[in-house]
């Protein structure tokens, strides 16, 4: 009462909704009118934000929490009255007619996508002390996720200005970037000192989302911030915070009001996305989804999410991802006694969500009309003991961008697409330590295979070109045991689709598995090449180039590096190698 003249009027409201929800805890250690009236101010600066930032404001918030705090408690089932099956959906194999065909119509719906990028989060189970956007796609070239990420954007944009009729504005692409506290300036640092990695500033858009309140117990008292009394504490909320932040920006009309038809999300490190894009584009076009998600056959125990069918006990049906955490106990719980287990195929029956999700923008915008955005949360307590009446630590609600098809009316068009697994998925997720630990014939996830599986695609798709590419060799690099094909690369103007790729090459070419290529232009082409060593093409601007003969050289050499050697850099540490350049023909 005594502090109220410090408090505007909205933050009176604010406080009053505090006290209703059973939050005065957080007054209690309130001092004397004069006595840190800046860190209460701040404060209620701080309950402001987290008030508007939430869809249905704190109320709401507390509300959810102690719902979904009891269920957790009673030990309630989500997916309580739903049995699983596996669902059907559109199964890719890389340059085939169908594949080729979906590639197509997917280049030409490029023009009327935009592209949201999620990554707010600090890749905890990595451990890498920078931003996971930073980090190198592959070591050969050093291009990091966000720039690889940019230039196949701009690949798209640019194969569809030769698209598009003459007189109809050129394509320019959005991309927004969710970034988070923990993310925010060093990605907006990324691109200023890089010029945007080629893309005109305007195009792209960063959007922060905020943290959530703490919870203390089951009654959702919210935790107060242990290194200052006038702070609520507060932990990421998770990737669903993309759906609100999009719709509260106005981004979605803008951009259907600008035509466009897609909203493609993707996250912060998949060095091989752009490989399954082009024809996951297509399918969603022709097949006219509007939900699709990219997915991979999976391996049981894999922690990536499950493609499932749930069905329930009164006939409602939805195709949704069933998180890693959940798959094994809903499948135990509903007929299946070995739980999440490879088949016969020698993966698990349900297909592995990458989480690169294709939302068609019309049903998109008018089903956040009614939500507002908000996912389908969750609440995951460490409890002390089997109680469950105290946690360990403080918890928060937690939401998943993945989870949007939850709200949809049964009529909406819900699919995925399967890509095989060399193709399109190659995250770097995991630590060196815990990627060691990983069951034997299951991924990685870690900075080694995240760059070893780029050459190994890049050289499938040579050879199904036509290039006769050497066989891998088995390393081991942080105790991970790799394959290591040669290290071939291409910058994404040179070839963003198979049909793209095999117009660059022709005749009898061979490339041995010491060898490095590097490919930094955009119209190189090759024919009858046969290369034993290191060899990088770089044009001026983007000058044609024909490239023949023979190039034999000593070559660039991977040598291990220990992740324990903290002299090394730590994005070579966390790969266990470092690239050794000892010779090379370089074309300029
Ligand atoms: N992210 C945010 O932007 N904000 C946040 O608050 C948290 C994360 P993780 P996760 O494809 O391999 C997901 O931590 O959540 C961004 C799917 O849920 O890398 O364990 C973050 O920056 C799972 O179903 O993954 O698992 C990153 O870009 C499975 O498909 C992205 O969200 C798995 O990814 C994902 O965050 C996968």
């Amino acid at each position: 009462q005594k502090n109220l003249h410090l408090l505007t009027a909205e933050q009176i409201e604010l406080a009053k909704i505090l006290l209703e929800t059973g939050q005065s805890h957080l007054f209690e250690h309130w001092t004397e009118p004069g006595v840190d009236d800046e860190e209460k101010k701040a404060f209620l600066d701080q309950v402001t934000r987290l008030n508007s930032s939430y869809p249905g404001g704190l109320a709401s918030y507390i509300k959810t929490a102690r719902e979904l705090l009891a269920d957790s408690k009673a030990g309630k089932n989500p997916f309580d009255g739903y049995t699983p099956s596996v669902p059907t959906g559109e199964t890719l194999t890389f340059g085939d007619d169908s594949f080729i065909s979906f590639e197509e119509a997917g280049v030409k719906e490029a023009r009327k996508a935009a592209f949201v990028l999620v990554a707010g989060g600090l890749g905890e189970r990595l451990g890498y002390n920078g931003i996971k956007l930073a980090l190198p796609r592959e070591t050969t070239t050093g291009m990091c996720f966000l720039q690889y990420y940019i230039e196949s954007i701009l690949a798209l944009q640019d194969a569809n200005s030769k698209l598009a009729p003459p007189g109809e504005s050129q394509t320019k692409i959005p991309l927004v970037i969710m970034t988070s506290d923990d993310t925010h300036s060093r990605t907006l640092e990324l691109l200023e000192s890089n010029s945007y990695f080629g893309m005109e500033p305007t195009q792209v858009k960063l959007l922060k989302q905020e943290k959530v309140a703490c919870l203390d117990d089951n009654d959702a008292r919210l935790a107060v911030d242990p290194r200052n009394k006038y702070r609520i504490q507060t932990k990421p909320h998770g990737h669903g915070d993309v759906h609100s932040l999009l719709y509260s920006s106005g981004l979605l009309n803008i951009w259907r009001e600008a035509g466009l038809r897609w909203v493609l999300f993707f996250q912060d490190t998949n060095g091989l996305l752009f490989n399954g894009i082009p024809a996951a584009l297509g399918v969603s076009f022709t097949r006219q989804y509007h939900v699709n998600s990219l997915a991979v056959p999976r391996k049981a125990k894999d922690a990536i999410g499950g493609i499932t069918r749930l069905t329930h006990a009164d006939g409602r049906t939805m195709v949704i991802n069933v998180e890693y955490n959940q798959l094994d106990p809903l499948l135990r719980a509903t007929g299946y006694p070995d739980g999440d287990a490879n088949s016969e195929t020698g993966y698990s029956p349900f297909p592995g969500n990458i989480n690169q999700l294709i939302l068609e923008l019309g049903p998109y915008i008018e089903e956040l009309t009614k939500t507002g955005g908000a996912i389908k949360e969750f609440v995951n307590p460490k409890y002390k003991d089997a109680s469950k009446t105290s946690f360990k630590s403080s918890t928060r609600l937690e939401c998943m961008m993945q989870d949007y098809p939850k709200t949809l009316p049964p009529t909406a068009r819900v699919g995925f697409t399967v890509m095989e697994p060399w193709l399109a998925y190659a995250p770097v997720k995991n630590n060196p330590e815990d990627a060691a630990r990983v069951p034997k014939g299951n991924p990685y996830h870690s900075a080694t295979s995240g760059e070893m599986l780029v050459y190994r695609a890049n050289s499938l798709i040579l050879r199904k070109a036509g290039v006769q590419v050497a066989d891998p060799e088995q390393q081991v690099f942080n105790g991970q045991e790799v394959e290591a094909w040669p290290r071939i690369t291409w910058k994404p103007k040179c070839a963003i689709t198979f049909t793209g790729i095999k117009s660059k090459v022709s005749g009898s070419c061979s490339i041995s598995q010491r060898s490095t290529l590097v490919i930094k232009g955009r119209s190189v082409f090759i024919n009858d090449l046969s290369l034993d060593g290191a060899l990088i093409i770089d044009p001026a601007d983007d000058a044609e180039v024909k490239v023949e003969g023979s190039v034999q050289n000593k070559g660039w050499v991977l040598e291990p590096v220990d992740y324990k050697d903290t002299s090394v850099p730590e994005e070579l540490r966390i790969r266990g190698f470092r690239i050794n350049k000892i010779e090379q023909l370089e074309k300029n």
